[in-house]
C-alpha cells in the first residue's frame, strides 16, 4: 500500500495510529455462538445502552463480566454526588468516581455524569450558607467537578429533581430554590456550559415520564430555556416504574414532545419492579418508545443485577441476583433487534490482548484469558494477525492455524477457577506492519 502514493500513505498511517492507540481490548463470549449483547444491539440502532455502576462492586468478577460484556455507557450510582465529591467545602475527592470513569473509558464505554445540583445527598454545610455564599459554592462545585472530568463525560445531569411531585407544577423546596430562586437552574446550566463545553447538559427528573403536571412544568422550563438561549441539550427521564407507577401509555408521546423542543432525550435510570412476562413487556415498551423517537439517544438501567438494586426486593433489573438473564433481558435485547442467547453474561471467559516487548522487526503479544463467574475446564481464543505479518513463535499454548487466524488452546489442563487467569504469548514478525493483532471471542467449556 505504501507504494501506492501519498494519499494512501496518509490513510494508512491514520489507521496505524488508531490501532496503536488501542493498546488493549477484551473479547468476550459465553459459548461457541456468541449471543448479541445489549450494547451491541443498541449500537446497531445508533444508541448507547448503559447501567448505573457502584465502585465498591468492581472487585466482583461476575459484576465486572456482565458490565464489560453488556454495556456501552456507565453512570456512577452515587460516586459523583455532592456528598461524595465535596463533603467538606473546597476539598474535592474523586477517587471512587475515577475508578468507574477509568474502568469505563479504558473499555470504550461512555460516561454519564450524575449529578451536580440536587437537594439530596447534599452535605449539611451547603444548606447552612447564606445566599451569596451559596451561589458561589454552587458555581464552584459545578466548575471544579466538570473540569476534573473535562472531555470525558458525554452527558451531565446538571440539575436533578428540582420540581415537586403532584399537580402543582411548582419547584421543590431546596437550599438552591429557597435562597437563589427560580434562576438557580439557569445559572447552573450557564456555569456548566463554560466548565466543559463538549458535555451535553441535561435536566433529569422522575415522575415526568408521561404527560402530567410535573412534566408540563419541566417542558415549559425547557421551552423557555430554548427560546432564550439558555444552554440545555438534553432531558433525562429516570423511568423508575412499579405497579403503582407503571410505564405511562403516553410515554413515547412525552419523549417526542420534549425532543420536538430541540433537545435530546435519554432514559436515565430505568428499572421496573416485577417479574416474568409482565416485567418483560414493560421493558420492551420502554425500549420501543426510545427507538421510535429519533432524538432518544440512549437508555441506562439503574443497576446490573437485582442483587444490588436500590430496591432489590422489587427485582427491577435485567439480571437476577445470580447474574442470570431474566425474561426482561431477552425482551430488551429482542426489542433492540438482537438475538438472545440465554445464560449469564461473561460466564465463559474473557481474552484481553496487550503488547509486550517490541524490536525493530518484531513484537511480542500477550493474551490474558480470565474465567468469568463460573469455573471452566478449557478455553480457546482466536488471534488474527494482519497480513503481511507472521507469527514466528508462541508459548504457553497450543496453536492451530487457518490462514492468518491462529486458534490458541491450553497446553494440557485448561481449567480455571471463577475469575482466575492464565496467559499465552506469541512473537509477531512485522514485515512492515505494526498493526495490533485482533483477538476474537474467548470460548469456554
Ligand atoms: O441508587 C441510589 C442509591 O444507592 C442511593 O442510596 C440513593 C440516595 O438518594 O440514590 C439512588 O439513586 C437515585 C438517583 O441518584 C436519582 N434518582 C433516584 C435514584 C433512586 O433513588
Amino acid at each position: 500500500m505504501i507504494r501506492k502514493g501519498g494519499r494512501c500513505r496518509a490513510a494508512l498511517s491514520l489507521t496505524t495510529t488508531a490501532l496503536l492507540t488501542a493498546t488493549a481490548f477484551t473479547a468476550l463470549s459465553t459459548g461457541a455462538e456468541a449471543a448479541d449483547t445489549l450494547g451491541s444491539a443498541a449500537a446497531g440502532k445508533g444508541r448507547y445502552f448503559g447501567t448505573a455502576v457502584a465502585a465498591n462492586h468492581l472487585g466482583e468478577a461476575p459484576y465486572v463480566s456482565a458490565l464489560n460484556t453488556e454495556f456501552t455507557s456507565v453512570t456512577p450510582e452515587n460516586e459523583m454526588k455532592w456528598d461524595a465529591v465535596e463533603r467538606t467545602r473546597g476539598t474535592f475527592t474523586y477517587g471512587s468516581a475515577d475508578q468507574i470513569v477509568n474502568h469505563a473509558l479504558g473499555r470504550g464505554m461512555k460516561v454519564r455524569g450524575h449529578t451536580l445540583v440536587w437537594h439530596s445527598q447534599l452535605p449539611s454545610w451547603v444548606a447552612g450558607l447564606g445566599t451569596a455564599d451559596l451561589r458561589s459554592a454552587m458555581n464552584n462545585h459545578i466548575t471544579q467537578v466538570m473540569q476534573h472530568w473535562k472531555g470525558k463525560i458525554h452527558s451531565w445531569d446538571v440539575v436533578n429533581e428540582a420540581f415537586q411531585d403532584g399537580g402543582s407544577g411548582a419547584r421543590r423546596s431546596s437550599p438552591f430554590q429557597d435562597k437563589l430562586g427560580n434562576g438557580f437552574i439557569e445559572e447552573a446550566f450557564r456555569t456548566a456550559r463554560a466548565a466543559d463545553p463538549a458535555a451535553k447538559l441535561c435536566y433529569n427528573d422522575y415522575n415526568t415520564d408521561g404527560v402530567n403536571a410535573k412534566s408540563n412544568a419541566v417542558y415549559n422550563m425547557v421551552k423557555d430555556f430554548k427560546s432564550r438561549g439558555v444552554p440545555i441539550d438534553c432531558v433525562g427521564f429516570q423511568s423508575h416504574f412499579n405497579s403503582a407507577s407503571p410505564v405511562p401509555s403516553d410515554y413515547q408521546a412525552n419523549l417526542q414532545r420534549f425532543a420536538d423542543l430541540g433537545v435530546d432525550v435519554q432514559i436515565t435510570e430505568l428499572d421496573i419492579e416485577g417479574s416474568g412476562t409482565a416485567q418483560a413487556n414493560s421493558y420492551a415498551n420502554v425500549v420501543r418508545a426510545c427507538l421510535a423517537v429519533s432524538r432518544c439517544t440512549g437508555i441506562t438501567v439503574w443497576g446490573i443485577t437485582d442483587k444490588y438494586s436500590w430496591r432489590a426486593s422489587g427485582t427491577p433489573l435485567l439480571l437476577d441476583s445470580n447474574y442470570n438473564k431474566k425474561p426482561a433481558y431477552d425482551a430488551v435485547l429482542t426489542a433492540l433487534g438482537g438475538s438472545p442467547g440465554g445464560g449469564t453474561p461473561g460466564a465463559g471467559c474473557t481474552a484481553t490482548y496487550s503488547k509486550a516487548e517490541e524490536w525493530g522487526d518484531r513484537f511480542n503479544g500477550r493474551v490474558t484469558v480470565t474465567a468469568g463467574s463460573s469455573a471452566i475446564s478449557t478455553w480457546s481464543v482466536t488471534v488474527t494477525v494482519a497480513s503481511p505479518q507472521t507469527v514466528a513463535t508462541t508459548w504457553n499454548g497450543t496453536p492451530s492455524w487457518n490462514g492468518n487466524v491462529m486458534t490458541m488452546r491450553p497446553n494440557g489442563n485448561g481449567s480455571l477457577a471463577p475469575g482466575a487467569s492464565t496467559s499465552f504469548g506469541f512473537t509477531v514478525m512485522k514485515n512492515g506492519s505494526t498493526a495490533a493483532p485482533v483477538v476474537g471471542a474467548c470460548t469456554a467449556s
